[in-house]
């Protein structure tokens, strides 16, 4: 693939992400380098890049141009990336959404964008196939399977680009091009498509991947977060292909007894979590008589939400390796605070990403001293564009080149940013600044306690208390001296008035598809 630089009126200078990370790897030589394994397949680079270049022909040959959307609801897959890639190659929009959602979350993400070609594994399409006459725009439907059925007007995926040229003449796209959107999944309210230009994934590429994570052509990369994710789509996808190296996709769930076996068979030397998984990964190494060899490892990393310190410390006790945890979000589309290799501050966020600007304001939008909490403010050049069809909400989120992350932090003398939970989240008590992380850091630290959610709940004098909703690790009982206990637990781990005044017990916390505690449901 050529990068031709030309200058043509009206039009800036050609760039397309997918092309640039392609042509690199073959002009450094890498084409019979391993880019994926998949199952017990490997995809070379030149392979890779021939079904890039077969699926922009094939969705050509259906009508499809430059500008328009197509919905991925595929798993973690070759496939998942030559959809991917290849639309953006020939200058379409691509847009990777959750495989784990309902029909009308479907009928949602298609009317919404108004994509007009699907991209779908096949258990997916039976699931929504019924209310086809519900997505009002959608024209193509390509379905992947195993063994080319062709349901109805549905074309198979793999026998529509058996025919196709492996070269792919692509349409003049610039750096600030869409490229992209993903639908972010926030705790409140419907889904955002939010908006990623050419450039975005270069950027967050150059500052975490290649700055914090010092990744390499050696490294191999395996993530749990799923490619659909922001967090995956980077850590699977294109961090390691814009280096050169190789990723190992896992298209099943990833249960703490596969990712262990996953390790062992593929020796990543890169491990991407979030800290839901850390904890039940740790709780089966502690119970199981079987010690996981998970030496292949170089570094860690955590995000999604904040990882309690007592990961870290078992962790590195288990198996001699840091996790950098990081904090990230669609819109920045990757990490842009993390902890570094060789300093970890445990409980931290870690200090800003380099080639990010970070600043922490109060409510007039002023930047607070340090050691002071307030609203958190990222500026970079990874930042979406915008949101979809939400004029008020880009009004509000995107002030000039400063995005409003809506989580509230404190910046430490030393430079270390402290996560003290969602803007909407915090709580006053007794007039001071409460977090709920903290408070559910304590509770975890518990033996007793395996997830802990904390709320702000109005007493009966109409003054904000925190209350905690535990889930106990299996085996314990609950009861009510255990609820004494956990409190006198917490005030003698925090501040006093830090405590739970209120304790319930439950079997399962609510959690957004991507794991956050609903801290909102649990209000309710
Ligand atoms: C929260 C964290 C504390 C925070 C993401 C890595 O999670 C990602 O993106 P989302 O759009 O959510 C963003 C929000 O999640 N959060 C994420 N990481 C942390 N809170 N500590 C953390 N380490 O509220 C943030 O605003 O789903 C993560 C890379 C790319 C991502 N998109």
């Amino acid at each position: 693939m050529e990068q031709t630089v030309q200058k043509i009126n009206g039009i800036g200078n050609y760039y397309n992400v997918a092309d640039r990370i392609m042509e690199e790897n073959i002009r450094n030589g890498l084409g019979d380098k391993a880019a994926i394994h998949y199952l017990d397949q490997t995809l070379t680079y030149h392979q890779l890049e021939e079904k890039i270049n077969q699926f922009g022909n094939a969705i050509k040959t259906l009508g499809l141009e430059a500008e328009h959307r197509i919905l991925l609801v595929c798993n973690d897959s070759p496939e998942f990336i030559s959809a991917f890639l290849g639309s953006i190659r020939m200058g379409a929009v691509p847009i990777p959404v959750n495989t784990m959602m309902q029909p009308s979350d479907y009928e949602y993400f298609l009317n919404n964008s108004r994509a007009r070609a699907l991209v779908i594994h096949e258990e997916h399409w039976e699931k929504i196939s019924h209310i086809r006459d519900r997505f009002l725009y959608l024209k193509q439907v390509i379905v992947i399977s195993e063994n080319a059925v062709i349901q109805g007007d549905t074309f198979d995926y793999h026998m529509l680009l058996s025919g196709q040229s492996t070269k792919l003449e692509a349409v003049h796209t610039t750096a600030n091009d869409e490229a992209f959107w993903l639908y972010s999944s926030g705790s409140t309210g419907e889904p955002k498509g939010v908006v990623h230009l050419q450039h975005d994934i270069e950027c967050a590429y150059q500052n975490y991947a290649k700055k914090v994570l010092k990744i390499t052509a050696d490294d191999i990369t395996f993530s749990v977060s799923k490619l659909f994710f922001a967090y995956g789509l980077g850590n699977g996808m294109y961090f390691p292909l814009s280096a050169g190296a190789s990723t190992v996709l896992l298209p099943d769930r990833p249960l703490p007894e596969k990712v262990f076996e996953m390790i062992e068979k593929y020796k990543p030397t890169i491990f991407f979590g979030v800290p839901t998984l850390y904890g039940s990964m740790i709780e089966l190494a502690e119970k199981s008589e079987r010690k996981y060899d998970l030496s292949s490892l170089r570094v860690c990393v955590s995000a999604g939400e904040a990882l309690p310190s007592v990961f870290i410390k078992k962790w590195k006790k288990l198996y001699n390796v840091d996790i950098l945890d990081g904090i990230g979000s669609t819109e920045v589309l990757h990490i842009f605070l993390s902890n570094n290799i060789g300093d970890v501050k445990p409980g931290s966020s870690g200090k800003v990403v380099p080639g990010y600007e970070a600043k922490i304001v109060n409510d007039l939008g002023i930047e607070v001293p340090d050691n002071e909490v307030g609203d958190l403010l990222i500026k970079g050049d990874s930042i979406c564009s915008k949101y979809w069809n939400r004029h008020e909400e880009n009004k509000r989120k995107f002030y000039g080149e400063w995005f409003h992350t809506g989580d509230k932090y404190y910046k430490d003398e030393n430079g270390y940013f402290w996560y003290c939970g969602r803007s909407d989240d915090m709580m006053k008590v007794g007039g001071i600044w409460v977090s709920p992380i903290e408070i559910e850091n304590s509770l975890l630290r518990h033996d007793y306690i395996l997830e802990a959610a904390v709320v702000a709940e109005k007493n009966e004098n109409n003054l904000v208390k925190p209350k905690a909703f535990i889930v106990l690790k299996s085996g314990v009982a609950p009861s009510e001296s255990l609820k004494k206990e956990i409190k006198q637990f917490v005030k003698q781990d925090l501040a006093p008035y830090k405590y739970p005044r209120k304790i319930e017990f439950i079997d399962e916390l609510p959690k957004t598809a991507t794991g956050k505690i609903q801290r909102f449901r649990l209000k309710a």
